[in-house]
């Protein structure tokens, strides 16, 4: 990396850290403490934002320091928007960085850090910069009330100290046996940055950065974690989530135990709650909002705000659905369709105090750091992907001409042993503490259990009668439901995880492809430390070390870790369905083969390219079979065990 690059990726850590501490910049003549960006709005590609955001702030109106951000409230996120914009129009790096450092001081800390992650993952100058693990920025949404609570005991005393964690809840709740997924730090950093990556809010038009296929994705990722979840149900004998309704109870109860530096406890849920009426949101308004999208699901067209109808008879009918569902400033008809998703999570998140009349903090499910902590999150969003599941069964089955791929055939395809363990995994809290103390730092950390599984590779051997580049696609599905009745592939479908999805050169003749877990497209590894990260930037500064920087480094991916449901003691039964096609009909790009879009393409797609295959998310899967199994040469399934081995320690 060149100096200049490694100077910028020190700012940036600088900027996130600590960012409750107040005044970071204030004397240091060097860092825009000084620079006013009002005076210096030529220096801004479009300097309306940057120009309302001071005026707001010289006049007191934006959410002070110390307060709770979420991007769920309208005015919160407007004037996070502001700052995005201030710092993503900035012309060059020297403004975008005086405008960090101006807002540092003087907005609001979690507005600060979104914005600021937000225009770091979109700034071309700005590629290749690493953020901090987001549960080490802003351990408060990651860890629990006694964990914060000891870190800082352990602060007063001025002793280092490594603070169990415990999942929320206790045993007598049948859902905390899947508290490990809902609360794994990783996956939750995981879900947090798939929407800073394709924010809700983006106007592609404005920043010139088209989101592509953002509506499918959106539907995809999300698919993905609940399929993901209820195979760890299936795993530890729960049965398949239940999608919610908006005029039902909401049986399960939930209690965070979690709390905000500064705000009090996140509310908690009594089991058999209702959905209420907000002043703003009724759950009249969710119910019309649901009938009209079904009807466009049924009659397979949108109506726009133009009147026309817009088809969702075709492949890109699930973007367009999903772009409607979430929604995304793409949506056809706002208005009409509402705002189905962003609502529910608003909805479940004030629940307990509708009215406000009680002035509770936000909910877990109005951050997208800590929502996947509620099981009732897995439940809005299987309600949600019912409708997409809905509207892709109404397209035809893939004919043979398109799943076949003439010449290649799969000979076998092998495993070795999948095993899965439970393992400790220590998180730093330093930045969970408040330097209004002045005391000096020591080493406070989280310890939390977590899934991993023993490395493996799948190895697939084909024939080919030519040489070909083939996309290989691998799923994971249950092989036995809740019952421990066979499922039928048709049913199966939704619960298929997908594992990889990678492109291979396939010689003439017999190949063997071999494919390692750490390879996934689905995955990425754990995050370095920000001690670590800061370390290796200051020693390649001072030319004792080099960093190879990766222009297309995402922060987007599922943990590596969580690859495999945990399955069971004694083994229990999946199979992998592994399917070949023909890559040459499904680039999109001119880029190599192997190129490999920082490594999380599958739920995360790229920030920089289009997404790089053209089949539909989820492909041969997504649609209804046209036969009760797939037969043809190039798809192949093998059924394997998954045997969880307990504890280590
Ligand atoms: Cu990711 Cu509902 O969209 O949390």
């Amino acid at each position: 990396a060149d100096k200049d690059f490694l100077l910028k990726q020190r700012e940036v850590l600088k900027l996130l850290n600590k960012p409750h501490e107040p005044n970071r910049y204030k004397d240091q003549a060097d860092s825009g403490s000084k620079y006013e960006p009002s005076n210096n709005l030529n220096r801004y590609k479009n300097p309306v934002p940057v120009k309302t955001l001071v005026k707001r702030y010289n006049s007191h109106s934006l959410l002070p320091r110390g307060q709770i951000f979420t991007l769920f409230d309208d005015k919160h996120r407007e004037e996070m928007v502001l700052l995005f914009e201030s710092m993503f129009y900035a012309l060059d790096w020297d403004t975008f960085y005086k405008t960090a450092c101006w807002a540092r001081d003087r907005i609001n800390e979690g507005q600060f850090i979104y914005a600021l992650s937000v225009a770091v993952i979109h700034r071309d100058d700005a590629k290749g910069i690493v953020l901090p693990p987001s549960y080490e920025i802003y351990p408060h949404l990651y860890v629990n009330s006694e964990v914060i609570h000891a870190a800082y005991k352990a602060k007063m005393r001025q002793e280092p100290a490594v603070v169990r964690m415990n999942f929320t809840g206790t045993i007598r709740n049948p859902e905390q046996r899947v508290a490990y997924l809902g609360e794994d730090l990783g996956m939750n950093s995981h879900h947090a940055h798939w929407h800073m990556d394709f924010p809700f809010w983006w106007k592609p038009e404005e920043y010139g950065i088209d989101k592509d296929r953002k509506g499918e994705l959106f539907y995809y990722m999300h698919h993905q974690l609940i399929a993901r979840f209820d195979l760890e149900r299936l795993s530890n004998d729960l049965p398949p989530v239940e999608p919610l309704g908006w005029r039902e109870r909401i049986v399960d109860g939930f209690y965070p135990q979690t709390t905000y530096r500064v705000g009090g406890e996140f509310p908690a849920r009594p089991d058999d709650f209702e959905f209420q009426d907000l002043s703003s949101i009724k759950v009249q308004d969710m119910v019309d909002y649901e009938r009209r999208v079904r009807e466009a699901i049924s009659q397979q067209a949108v109506i726009t705000m133009s009147g026309d109808y817009f088809s969702l008879n075709d492949t890109t009918g699930i973007n367009t659905l999903g772009e409607m569902m979430e929604p995304s400033t793409t949506s056809k008809h706002r208005d009409y369709y509402g705002a189905l998703h962003n609502y529910g999570h608003i909805l479940l998140g004030k629940i307990t105090d509708p009215k406000g009349k009680f002035n509770m903090p936000p909910g877990v499910m109005e951050h997208f750091e800590t929502a996947t902590r509620d099981p009732a999150f897995f439940r809005l969003h299987k309600h949600i992907d019912n409708l997409f599941k809905l509207h892709k069964d109404l397209l035809p089955p893939y004919k043979q001409e398109e799943l076949v791929l003439p010449g290649v055939k799969i000979t076998d395809v092998a495993v070795e042993p999948l095993e899965t363990y439970f393992e400790d995994f220590d998180a730093d809290l330093l930045n969970a503490l408040d330097d209004t103390i002045d005391l000096d730092d020591v080493e406070i950390k989280a310890r939390v259990r977590r899934l991993n599984h023993k490395p493996f590779t799948v190895q697939i051997t084909a024939e080919s009668e030519r040489e070909t580049l083939a996309t290989v696609r691998i799923f994971l599905g249950p092989k036995y439901d809740w019952f421990g009745q066979e499922i039928p592939l048709e049913e199966k479908r939704q619960y298929l995880v997908e594992i990889d999805k990678f492109v291979t050169k396939v010689n003439s003749g017999k190949t063997t492809i071999q494919r390692k877990s750490s390879e996934s497209s689905v995955t990425i590894p754990d995050r370095e430390t920000t001690k670590l990260l800061v370390a290796k930037v200051e020693n390649a500064i001072n030319g004792k070390a080099t960093i190879n920087v990766n222009k297309d480094v995402r922060h987007c991916g599922y943990p590596d870790r969580l690859l495999l449901p945990k399955g069971k003691k004694g083994g229990m039964p999946f199979t992998l369905y592994v399917i070949l096609t023909d890559f040459n009909k499904e680039k999109v790009n001119d880029l190599p083969y192997d190129y490999d879009y920082g490594g999380s393409l599958s739920y995360c797609g790229t920030i920089n390219h289009k997404y790089p295959d053209s089949r539909p998310m989820g492909f041969p899967f997504d649609r209804r079979l046209s036969t009760e199994e797939f037969s043809m040469p190039n798809f192949c399934s093998k059924d394997v065990t998954i045997t969880f081995k307990g504890d280590s320690s």
